[in-house]
């Protein structure tokens, strides 16, 4: 368009507006939306309702329910919520019911081909649903005084269901992962009798000792945004916000967890502050331990724990319920257990690649298929459909699947064998003769080792390495004066690890309070042929913290005598890997994992989530050789 075409445009256009706006607009205009609009939707191949459905005490929770246009006499799949179930009800408008339910607990190839109807509910007090929310809300009973809890909703839920759903068979089964494998699990209390299954998948079960609040004491502090999201606001309206594209500086700069969340307003927040007033394995944490509360209960639903063998968030729930309830004589005949080496939820997911780590097959479909589908219809379609093996365990290293009655005993028998450290910062399978003498770093707060090489991008965020962490090259950290690595010589054949290992560290420290990370690394061979990327990478398939003034008890802290040797007692999460030929062992020791743990100051304070600036000091540790070793429960026996 020329220029003087362009203004003359722009004139008549002014004229117009300025025309339009002198003009006094009287009369009506013809209306655009209807009062009441019917969505057409006779070709979905589903129907969906959102239900309010009433609790024992008046309350109401927002239920939705899609029931496939083909179903009949159809079990149902529950999953029960934080999470906002409508959001997870419709990924992507659709007439088709596998397209909406990608993502989060939803596994279209599970669901749909199953032709199950599909139940998604809020929990109490979060999204569409009515009540208070209680983090994690305890059952009733000395913490939980109501008449209501995750069990109750969770019972009045499938009554309405069986009672309203006429296309339903009468049959109910719950699975959910994370903290709606913690519904999963609360669904077992005085279970509904119709409540036919369970898969808790990652679960988390024991907040305090090994999921997601703590570790053995060290808190988890790139937990507090998500306190902040899910505590603050039914609808999660009120989002953390960053202050620093890497979160090592920001929980730096902030010095503790407590003031961290105090700067963010987070006292406001109930569950804070119960974190704040309980550091310790005090009752609080205990009451809820949901293994310790179902060993009571025991098991009177046929349940199939899912676990993942790199786990960033609740690598301890699944199998902490499992040993709870393998020895209970009423529990066995209803415990199935599965493992594979996914992350968190990664059961759900197509899983080829563990991080770097070519698996060559799709693990988790395999999971769906071979597993989770029969395991499911069994139940809740026909009982002549053959069950699953009671553990179908994936071994790393060598990538093969394996069925088992039942995974090895935790406590250890003739199998077990001890990785000693040696003096040339080696390991072997033999003690080291006479005084080994001692390997020694300073721990300094002001610099931790990160947990992931920096910038440690916010795990909310899409680029954050948050997921895979667990499976990041460990050469980074190996490359450090404060890690030390001790590695095993060349294995001649495959040793294979089925279990949790424990590490026995024997330390002195300079400081009078101090945390100890030990990870079990397996060593790739300086070239891969088949993947030169992974040559000589350090794959952690285990790996743990101890806050230093829980070793002798987690519910009374102690502070650390300076100068005097102590023994630190690590339990590294289970794995079931082989270390091939070729390859070798490594134990890495060390004294921060930040920003996912908060610092310890490494001077004794009465409660490290408010530790004051001045109580962060240096220490140096030493640990000595002769008397620190990981016993292991090895399937093959080692020769190195
Ligand atoms: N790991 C998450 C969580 C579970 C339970 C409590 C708090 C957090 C989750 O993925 O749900």
């Amino acid at each position: 368009m020329t220029m003087k075409k362009l203004l003359m445009v722009s004139v008549c256009a002014l004229t117009f507006s300025q025309t339009a706006l002198a003009q006094p607009v009287t009369g009506s205009v013809y209306t655009d939306m209807p009062t009441d609009f019917h969505e057409i939707n006779s070709a979905f191949d589903y129907t969906r309702q959102d239900v309010m459905i009433p609790m024992r005490d008046g309350i109401k929770l927002h239920t939705v329910i899609l029931i496939p246009k083909a179903a009949k006499n159809a079990g149902t799949l529950m999953t029960r919520t934080p999470y906002n179930a409508a959001h997870m009800a419709s990924l992507g408008s659709s007439s088709h019911m596998a397209s909406i339910l990608p993502g989060y607990d939803n596994m279209p190839d599970v669901i749909v081909e199953g032709g199950y109807i599909r139940v998604l509910q809020d929990i109490r007090g979060k999204f569409g649903s009515e009540g208070e929310y209680v983090m994690n809300r305890p059952m009733r009973g000395p913490l939980n005084g109501t008449a209501v809890d995750e069990s109750t909703d969770t019972w009045d839920t499938i009554e309405w269901l069986v009672h309203n759903v006429p296309q339903s068979n009468g049959k109910v089964g719950i699975l959910g992962v994370s903290y709606d494998g913690y519904t999963a699990i609360t669904a077992l209390f005085h279970p509904h009798p119709a409540l036919k299954v369970s898969v808790p998948m990652n679960p988390m079960v024991d907040g305090w000792m090994g999921d997601d609040w703590f570790h053995n004491g060290a808190f988890r502090e790139e937990m507090l945004p998500y306190i902040y999201d899910q505590g603050a606001t039914r609808k999660n309206t009120a989002e953390w916000w960053n202050s620093a594209y890497d979160s090592y500086t920001f929980f730096l700069n902030g010095v503790s967890a407590g003031a961290v969340g105090k700067s963010r307003g987070m006292d406001q927040i109930g569950f804070f502050r119960q974190l704040l007033a309980h550091p310790a394995y005090d009752s609080w944490w205990q009451l809820q331990a949901l293994d310790r509360l179902l060993s009571k209960e025991g098991l009177k639903v046929p349940t199939m724990l899912v676990h993942s063998l790199w786990d960033q968030e609740d690598n301890y729930g699944a199998i902490a319920v499992y040993d709870a309830l393998r020895k209970h004589p009423e529990a066995q005949a209803n415990l199935w257990l599965a493992m594979g080496p996914w992350n968190h939820g990664g059961e759900i997911h197509a899983a080829s690649m563990l991080g770097s780590v070519d698996l060559h097959s799709d693990t988790g479909l395999y999971f769906r298929k071979h597993v989770l589908m029969p395991f499911l219809a069994h139940y809740l379609k026909d009982d002549a459909i053959p069950l699953p093996a009671r553990v179908t365990a994936y071994r790393s290293g060598e990538n093969e699947w394996e069925s088992m009655d039942a995974l090895p005993a935790p406590e250890c028998d003739s199998q077990c064998s001890s990785l000693y450290f040696q003096p040339d910062r080696g390991l072997a399978f033999t003690k080291p003769v006479g005084n080994a003498g001692q390997l020694t770093y300073v721990s300094d707060p002001d610099h931790p080792v990160p947990y992931i090489s920096r910038p440690v991008i916010s795990k909310d965020e899409t680029n954050s390495g948050w997921r895979w962490w667990l499976t990041a090259d460990q050469r980074n950290a190996e490359a450090r004066p404060d890690v030390l690595s001790l590695t095993s010589g060349v294995l001649t054949k495959p040793f294979t690890i089925t279990g949790e290992p424990l590490m026995h560290l024997t330390a002195t420290t300079t400081g009078t309070d101090g945390d100890f990370v030990v990870k079990l690394i397996d060593v790739y061979p300086d070239e891969v042929d088949s993947q030169p990327a992974m040559g000589g990478y350090q794959l952690m398939v285990s790996g743990n913290i101890l806050r230093g003034r829980y070793r002798k008890s987690f519910e009374k802290p102690e502070p650390i005598p300076a100068n005097v040797k102590q023994v630190y007692s690590v339990r590294l999460p289970m794995l079931n890997h082989t270390f091939m030929p070729g390859h070798r062992i490594m134990i890495q020791v060390q004294s921060s994992w930040f920003p996912l743990y908060d610092r310890n100051p490494q001077t004794y304070v009465d409660n490290i989530m408010v530790a004051p600036k001045s109580a962060y000091k240096s220490a140096e540790i030493s640990v000595d050789i002769a008397d620190s070793w990981l016993q292991i429960h090895g399937r093959t026996k080692p020769t190195l």
